[in-house]
């Protein structure tokens, strides 16, 4: 039992410390990565790489970044789980999605936490 205690709490820590940022560049008139899958509560940053300007726009104003010029960021959390497409107001190619989900999704890190404990 005390063993699945901390176990959760490893599990806890791992995903405070995967809170981060996920960070999308937009960058030669992409975003990149297009497509991003989060779990609640994580905040996303999009960074514009380009000289050109560029928004993320949501495709149901759930956000605006306004205009971007090259090298500002836009950055905000997400609360709450669905899924989220988004646009650049300027260029339609421009489209991605934010994917937020109610539990961790980096396998990764629960493959660490596991290989600590075998
Ligand atoms: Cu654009």
């Amino acid at each position: 039992m005390k063993r699945w205690v901390f176990l959760t709490a490893a599990l806890l820590a791992c995903g405070v410390a995967a809170l981060a940022l996920t960070e999308i560049k937009i960058q030669n008139f992409a975003f990149v990565p297009q497509n991003v899958v989060v779990q609640k509560g994580e905040m996303v940053q999009w960074t514009n790489l380009d000289v050109a300007v560029h928004t993320s726009t949501s495709n149901t104003l759930v956000w605006d970044s306004g205009d971007l010029n090259q090298n500002e960021f836009y950055k905000r959390k997400f609360n709450k789980t669905g899924f989220f497409p988004y646009h650049c107001k300027y260029h339609v190619t421009m489209k991605g999605t934010v994917r937020v989900t109610e539990t961790a999704v980096a396998p990764t890190s629960f493959g660490r936490v596991r290989a600590l404990f075998r």
